[in-house]
């Protein structure tokens, strides 16, 4: 059993990236922020449960729906937000949105919106560190469609070959965009993808952040001992439509039944529950704070400049270290 200082710090990495979301989704709705985002309402536990086991030089990867990977990770609220509103103070220096969040100094090496685009690359950081001899582990986030694509695989066969310390974490929310995974596979047994490679997996109640914490620490103890890597599927369902801030009830009949069977099972407030019947009586304030903080972080997002078209080139090329 997790003790309650460190249940508290959960629900306050949960509880910053849920009210970071809807403040977002509010500006997505009136039209302030204009790039595309994926919200991540309703499987906060995953991000935070994996993250709170992890050192700060470990790195994660994500894709298109990674605020919650961001924060839970220790990236800056003013980063984020300064992202998500394309400023010069944004993490990627307003140059990325939503989708292109990067803050290498606590180990956030990219999240990127190519499908399993950065499952490869964190089992090439797996292999750097395994080669370097360093103790440190890679973590790739991914959705259940990721793992449709074939360079997962390809992923998974080396990390296992190699026995790499990447721990690969699939957050099935049933769902690939629009398409169910009934509509995409036959058999509902995404933890075993890893078997042909000889990779454990295991199925957690990605909704429950206790549980994801007790899958994640195995994990990544194993990775760091030199184990190799394995996979751990959370189930759990997002709230808000693929892209944007609608609970996307337009998409089939099927979704409204599931999002309505999903909603009780709200991560945040099972954690509220479970700290109210530990004692915790200060919830409110601690929210209360985390609001403060928030309106800050959109405060200096709005203030700060915006990008300057005329060095959209820079970055795109490495500089030569020496001139010709
Ligand atoms: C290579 C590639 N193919 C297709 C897309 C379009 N696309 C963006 S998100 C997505 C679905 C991803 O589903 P999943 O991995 O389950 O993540 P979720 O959105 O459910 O979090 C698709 C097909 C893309 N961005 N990149
Ligand atoms: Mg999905």
């Amino acid at each position: 059993m997790i003790d309650t200082r460190r249940l508290i710090g959960l629900w306050e990495t949960m509880t910053l990236i849920r009210r970071v979301e809807e403040r977002i989704a509010q500006m997505v709705e009136t039209g302030e922020v204009g790039c595309p985002c994926h919200l991540y309402i309703g499987q906060e536990a995953i991000a935070a449960g994996v993250c709170a086991v992890l050192e700060r030089e470990d790195t994660v990867w994500g894709g298109h729906r990674s605020h919650g990977h961001y924060l839970a990770k220790g990236g800056s609220l003013t980063g984020l937000f300064g992202e998500v509103l394309l400023r010069t103070t944004g993490c990627a220096e307003g140059r990325g949105g939503s989708m292109h969040l990067a803050a290498p100094e606590v180990g956030i090496l990219g999240t990127v919106p190519i499908v399993a685009g950065t499952v490869p690359l964190a089992a090439g950081a797996a292999f750097a560190y395994k080669m370097r001899g360093e103790k440190t582990v890679a973590v790739a986030f991914f959705g259940d469609g990721t793992l449709e694509e074939g360079h997962v695989h390809e992923s998974m066969n080396l990390a296992a070959l190699y026995r790499l310390p990447l721990v690969l974490v699939c957050e099935n929310n049933l769902y690939a965009s629009h398409l169910h995974w009934t509509e995409r596979r036959v058999a509902d047994n995404l933890y075993r993808a890893g078997e042909f490679h000889s990779i454990p997996g295991e199925r957690v109640d990605g909704n429950d952040v206790e549980a994801v914490e007790e899958a994640a620490r195995g994990a990544v103890e194993r990775a760091r001992r030199g184990g190799g890597p394995a996979l751990i599927e959370c189930r759990t369902f997002r709230w808000r439509g693929h892209v944007g801030a609608s609970f996307d009830l337009d998409v089939g009949v099927e979704r409204r039944g599931e999002l309505s069977e999903w909603l009780p099972r709200d991560p945040l407030g099972r954690l509220r529950e479970r700290l109210i019947e530990r004692g915790v009586m200060d919830l409110a304030s601690r929210e209360q704070e985390i609001g403060i903080r928030i309106n800050g972080a959109v405060a200096a997002a709005r203030s700060a400049a915006r990008p300057d078209a005329s060095r959209v080139n820079q970055y795109v090329w490495r500089e030569a270290a020496c001139g010709g």
